[in-house]
């Protein structure tokens, strides 16, 4: 209606202050090329917690149909923590920030048929008028766009191993280092090499907060061994944090790493034993690009027998959780 769109072009405007830049965000409402759910757009012009939530991790991150069941467990633990989910994805080519059930459930049936979409293809799946799962960076971007502040996922992507040698390295750094926005996630999958992933997000100027720890942990262990520059200790640490990062403009993103909790944690040697694996059998069948991650997702949960997405699933919630509590104290912070 059209007084929500007014009030996201007051949001947008005071994020892009620039007239140009407003007219031609604002536009993209009016023109309805982005549809924000009603729900969401009223917390938003409220001034309400909400929580931005990425639909790639429910079509290619989990099979059928744990990945409905869990995406919509995630929604209910961000409401029963005071906050609006607001799941991202694109749908018949339009853009949208908070979906309905029936939209949660198309997704998740048609799972890895939906196409992957991070920064690079957002433009071609909207011109194609397909559907579109949205990546971290595809979700930070349009969380941005209508001024969300907090995204929780599961894991961010990042260099992978031999990425100096193959340049593999995920659009979901570069958008850190571009656009405002937390992201809570459980670190990085061990898929991926750690210590470079955290070299390149410095040089991305992005600050990562270890939550409750000195340590930037792996996604299915606490720990991958590398240390993280900043710490928080509670969500309104968390909330401080970002005011700052926002405050001064920076324009960086902030990742907050929360590890996955003692009780759920997978054995370290038993995951590690399958991404070896399953790291070798993507080099055999030639598996590269934007079909590596999903590859390594799904062989390493076959091969650990569904431990490692039990312990997906587990640290996803205990993120939505944790991220639903910032998003809160954010909201009061501002006021
Ligand atoms: N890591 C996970 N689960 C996921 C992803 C990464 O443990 O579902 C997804 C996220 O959507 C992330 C994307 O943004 O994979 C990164 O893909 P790539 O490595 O192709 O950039
Ligand atoms: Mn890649």
């Amino acid at each position: 209606d059209s007084a929500a769109i007014s009030r996201l072009s007051n949001i947008t405007r005071h994020l892009y202050p620039h007239p140009a830049s407003s007219s031609s965000t604002s536009h993209l409402f009016e023109g309805g090329l982005i549809k924000v759910s009603p729900e969401v757009s009223d917390a938003l012009s409220r001034g309400a917690a909400v929580v931005a939530l990425e639909s790639t991790i429910i079509c290619h991150g989990m099979p059928y149909p744990q990945n409905f069941k869990t995406a919509k467990e995630i929604e209910a633990i961000v409401r029963d923590n005071g906050a609006i989910p607001a799941t991202i994805a694109i749908l018949d080519g339009i853009p949208r920030i908070g979906l309905q059930i029936e939209e949660l459930e198309r997704l998740a049936k048609t799972g890895a048929q939906v196409r992957k979409t991070a920064r690079r293809d957002i433009a071609a799946v909207v011109a194609a008028g397909v559907d579109g799962a949205t990546t971290v960076s595809a979700t930070m971007f349009f969380a941005s766009m209508v001024a969300i502040s907090v995204f929780v996922t599961g894991g961010i992507g990042g260099v992978h191993r031999h990425g100096e040698q193959t340049m593999d390295i995920s659009s979901d750094l570069t958008e850190l280092g571009k656009t405002p926005v937390a992201v809570v996630s459980a670190g990085a999958k061990s898929i991926l090499d750690i210590p470079r992933t955290l070299e390149y997000l410095e040089t991305q100027g992005v600050c990562v907060a270890g939550y409750r720890t000195n340590e930037f942990p792996a996604f299915f262990t606490e720990t991958s061994g590398c240390k993280v520059s900043c710490r928080v200790d509670s969500p309104e640490d968390a909330a401080r944090l970002i005011e700052a990062n926002t405050k001064l403009n920076l324009g960086t993103g902030v990742l907050i790493a929360v590890p996955i909790p003692k009780e759920h944690s997978a054995s370290g040697s038993l995951v590690e034993s399958a991404i070896q694996k399953a790291l070798m059998e993507a080099k055999e069948k030639n598996i590269k690009g934007s079909a590596e991650t999903p590859f390594l997702l799904s062989r390493v949960n076959e091969l650990t027998g569904g431990a490692s997405l039990a312990s997906n699933i587990a640290l996803v919630k205990n993120n939505a959780t944790t991220g639903s509590r910032i998003a809160v104290c954010l909201a009061q912070m501002r006021g």
